[in-house]
């Protein structure tokens, strides 16, 4: 090693240890959100946000016409001519907000989350940075993103908008990133133009369909070390809706200006899905993003549905990790959302008319999610999700204070219960037929 090297190599040591004596302390330039100071109505949507713990998302688009998913324009390498003219045609003649709206309150979700412009580049709304969008390039001529905030407005959920920000249409999306290189774009363009255009749609999105929840980010993975000038676009967000929440879906640790830490096909932290941080924010709202089958665009041959158990199991475990589940439908492209989506959704709303209390407004419980479930609780009382365990008693680690009573959640009947300080065993009843959660509540008190 020569010396200067050897001086570097020291002087790195030496910022490398200050940084670890100044994190904690919160001096080294937030990273993740708790440093920052966050205005109280953030902080209040954040509360709100991790208060919902289930989120309908929809996935509709230009795509959804060819119903093999919404990357069918990068798969299939489709020029950028003949998706016009595939998004001239576009004609949902049978979408109704109202409907929609309704199977969202039916299932028992508090947001709806949908793409307002996926990576085709193509704009589901009305918006006068390009002539591109639903009303101005098809027959349809409504705007479907105005008709949905009406409708979610009217009854009490609150509206997120998907953004992508990258786009396999924008003539300025240069330099490309890892897609879209087959598409017969020419070989130029300006980047800070497109980034004019995003952050000009991102205030349209903001102003023109009155309280908007949030803007969910993805596709910055496709070129993420790219000058997105995040700063920017969040501080314009955070100006023009000061209660908007930021959701990115980068699949990196959260920067600053970020709300939500979302995890996509995977619950927070398991990265089964190959692209996600293990890392797992202790300050932020969490969020789990699933699909009901294995597609998020309409996928007319993907009948790989879910069972109504597994989705359940999701919803329990996302809320057992302190995350939201947000569940994907793909309507079809007249509108209509098939009936295995529907059928689903309305057996999770069922499901939570008896299990609700359980999820709604709970934090991660004090047992961390195990094979056999999970547990959530709501103030001094825990929720023990049962979904899978064979046997008549359960083990649990000490719960950090005194089980007072124990009672099943549906019919209320008493568990019989064990608090030795060295832990906690449970009696539990026998699985009543079509039963996916046995429930058990324990109302628990540190006194003594
Ligand atoms: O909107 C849905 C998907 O279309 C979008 N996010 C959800 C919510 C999505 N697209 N791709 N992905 C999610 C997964 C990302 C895969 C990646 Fe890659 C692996 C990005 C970088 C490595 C594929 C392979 C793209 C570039 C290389």
């Amino acid at each position: 090693m020569n010396r200067l090297a050897l001086v570097l190599a020291v002087l790195g040591l030496v910022l490398a240890s200050l940084g670890l004596v100044l994190a904690p302390l919160g001096l080294t330039g937030a990273r993740a959100g708790a440093q920052e100071s966050v205005p109280a109505e953030r902080l209040a949507a954040r509360r709100w946000f991790a208060d919902a713990k289930f989120g309908l998302f929809i996935h509709w688009g230009v795509y959804s016409q060819l119903g093999a998913g919404e990357w069918v324009m990068h798969n299939r390498k489709i020029a950028v001519p003949d998706y016009e003219s595939l998004a001239a045609t576009f004609n949902p003649v049978r979408f109704d907000a109202a409907a929609w709206v309704a199977l969202a309150r039916r299932a028992g979700v508090r947001y709806v989350t949908i793409t307002s412009r996926h990576h085709d580049g193509f704009s589901m709304f009305k918006t006068a940075q390009t002539p591109y969008n639903i009303v101005d390039w098809t027959p349809f001529k409504r705007d479907p993103l105005k008709e949905l905030a009406d409708a979610c407005h009217a009854s009490g959920i609150k509206l997120f908008f998907y953004y992508s920000q990258l786009d396999w249409h924008h003539p300025d999306y240069w330099p490309r990133g890892q897609t879209a290189w087959d598409n017969g774009r020419p070989d130029r363009g300006d980047w800070s133009r497109y980034l004019a255009f995003m952050n000009a749609q991102l205030g349209e999105l903001l102003t023109n369909y009155g309280a908007v929840g949030g803007i969910w980010f993805d596709g910055m993975w496709d070129k993420p070390d790219a000058p997105w000038q995040l700063d920017t676009t969040y501080a314009l967000i955070h100006r023009l809706s000061p209660a908007a929440l930021i959701i990115p879906n980068h699949h990196e640790h959260p920067r600053p200006g970020e709300d939500v830490q979302t995890f996509e096909q995977d619950l927070p932290g398991a990265n089964t899905a190959g692209f996600n941080t293990s890392f797992v924010s202790g300050d932020l709202p969490l969020e789990t993003s699933l699909t009901m089958n294995d597609s998020w665009g309409f996928n007319i041959t993907d009948k790989e549905f879910k069972p109504v158990r597994t989705l359940v199991g999701y919803l329990v475990r996302a809320a057992g990790n302190g995350a939201n589940l947000l569940l994907n439908v793909g309507p079809r492209p007249d509108g209509t959302i098939s009936p295995e989506f529907v059928a689903r959704l309305d057996s999770l709303g069922a499901w939570l008319g008896t299990y609700g209390t359980a999820i709604y407004g709970t934090r991660a419980g004090p047992v961390p999610p195990r094979s056999w479930g999970a547990t959530t609780r709501r103030g001094d009382t825990v929720f023990v999700h049962v979904l899978d365990w064979p046997d008549p008693l359960l083990a649990l680690p000490p719960l950090g204070a005194r089980v007072r009573r124990a009672y099943m959640l549906r019919g209320g009947a008493l568990v019989r219960f064990d608090d030795t300080g060295a832990g906690v065993t449970l009696a539990l009843p026998a699985v009543a037929a079509g039963e996916l959660d046995r429930v058990v509540v324990l109302v628990t008190g540190t006194g003594r």
